[in-house]
């Protein structure tokens, strides 16, 4: 279904002049704090989150997967929505492809699936390998398993595997334009004395140089630590710590990626951000959130105000604007439609940095500088409590996006069209 923008600058009509009396007052509101609200829309503008292709459908967990309809049922169909999204939104205007969930292979299939992804404005962020699982077009036919560990497995055959899986990655990335590859492994122990920290790290190490000499001058890599899952007792790459010294054990192009699921309970994120930009390590984000787990919920909707801070980190570390980085979205879904999801998860970054860019960094460099804490916290406050919504709405506006995106996404009738052409238990492969 190709996206109808009339149908969203009616709707966008319907709101114009609303908006337009909320927007003059924001500007004022934020003028008075002495930042300039045309900075921050222009700013909110600029930014945009990729799409992850694994998080158009009904993620499921082990106790069970209740599908919504019309999910899409390759990767043609995942950018077909993740167009619609970035139509509303303005600001999701790359996808994350994960292989061989998503593998159109080499050559003309490429091809097709690259023109297919430019017609409609998309273009592909950085590229997941996956050596979490057994797949037919990575361990054949059984003669090598992951069950192990892929890098740091102690079989050679199975490193082996692994290494070449995210040469194919980056050559299939290479045809679709991507600049990028995100290595994230699974591999860890379930129990204690399974396996040698030390030796499990070399081998990742290892296996991490290799991938690395195949990468293009022009690419980046990410490495993505977690602390758990699927290894219960310990992961290779638990944590930033780890990250890190395997992104500089690696090479100069090789950065760390955040995962905010990926931490332990109360560890503070923001400070790992800041030490990370400080090193120039820091690569890119996996956007979402969590009240426990790897839980991979909205992002924001737990906790917004650390997201907050988060991107006040970076601002900080781009000089008031955010830095280049890989900003993208990894979620999973279970309850609603996952474009919902995405859009609410969109705009809730798309808050947070308007509310980072309404902190007066100068007045908090000064209550700093004063050991003033209480008036840092003002400052900080007065940016996190400004409703900023209208300049977020007329950031999307200015991209030519819809004013209030989840209302145009109902108005515009997608799910039931897609449930109409897909069906009601449609499904891609993979999460
Ligand atoms: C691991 C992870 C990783 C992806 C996967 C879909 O938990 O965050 O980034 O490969 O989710
Ligand atoms: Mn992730």
């Amino acid at each position: 279904m190709v996206v109808d923008r009339s149908r969203i600058e009616e709707e966008n009509q319907i709101r114009l002049a609303w908006h337009e009396s909320d927007l003059a007052h924001a500007l004022d509101v934020v003028g008075r704090s002495g930042v300039d609200g045309e900075v921050v829309v222009t700013e909110v503008a600029r930014f945009s989150a990729a799409a992850p292709s694994w998080a158009v459908g009904t993620g499921g967990t082990r106790f069970g997967r209740f599908p919504g309809g019309g999910e899409p049922r390759n990767t043609y169909e995942k950018i077909d929505d993740i167009a619609l999204l970035n139509s509303l939104t303005g600001a999701n205007r790359t996808v994350s492809l994960h292989v061989p969930w998503d593998d159109p292979g080499l050559g003309a299939g490429a091809a097709a699936l690259r023109r297919h992804a430019e017609e409609l404005g998309i273009g592909f962020d950085a590229m997941n390998s996956n050596t979490f699982q057994d797949n037919p077009s990575t361990t054949g036919d059984g003669a090598v398993s992951y069950k192990f560990g892929s890098l740091a497995n102690v079989d050679e055959s199975v490193r082996r595997a692994a290494i070449e899986h995210n040469h194919y990655v980056i050559d299939l990335g290479v045809e679709l334009g991507s600049r990028a590859l995100t290595v994230w492994l699974g591999d860890g122990m379930n129990h204690p004395g399974q396996a040698s920290f030390r030796s499990q790290f070399e081998r990742v190490l290892t296996g991490l140089v290799d991938i690395y000499a195949h990468v293009p001058d022009d690419w980046a890599m990410f490495t993505e630590h977690k602390p758990y899952e699927p290894a219960f007792y310990s992961s290779v790459n638990n944590d930033w710590g780890t990250s890190l010294l395997l992104a500089q054990g690696t090479g100069d192009r090789v950065k760390c990626l955040v995962d905010l699921g990926h931490h332990l309970p109360n560890t503070n994120i923001e400070q790992v951000v800041s030490r990370l930009a400080m090193v120039g390590r820091l690569g890119g984000f996996h956007f979402n959130d969590s009240k426990y787990g790897d839980d991979d919920l909205t992002v924001g909707s737990i906790t917004p105000f650390q997201l907050f801070l988060i991107i006040g980190e970076l601002l900080e570390a781009g000089g008031g604007r955010m830095p280049v980085a890989a900003y993208m979205i990894d979620e999973s879904h279970n309850l609603k439609d996952p474009l919902e999801d995405l859009i609410q998860a969109t705009d809730a970054l798309q808050v947070a940095l308007a509310q980072a860019l309404c902190v007066n960094r100068a007045d908090l460099a000064d209550a700093q500088q004063a050991n003033d804490a209480a008036r840092a916290a003002e400052v900080l406050h007065r940016g996190f409590r400004t409703d900023v919504r209208p300049l977020v709405a007329e950031a999307r506006r200015r991209n030519g996006a819809a004013l209030d995106a989840l209302a145009t996404y109902r108005a515009i009738g997608y799910r039931a069209a897609v449930t109409a052409t897909r069906g009601a238990d449609s499904m891609a492969t993979g999460l």
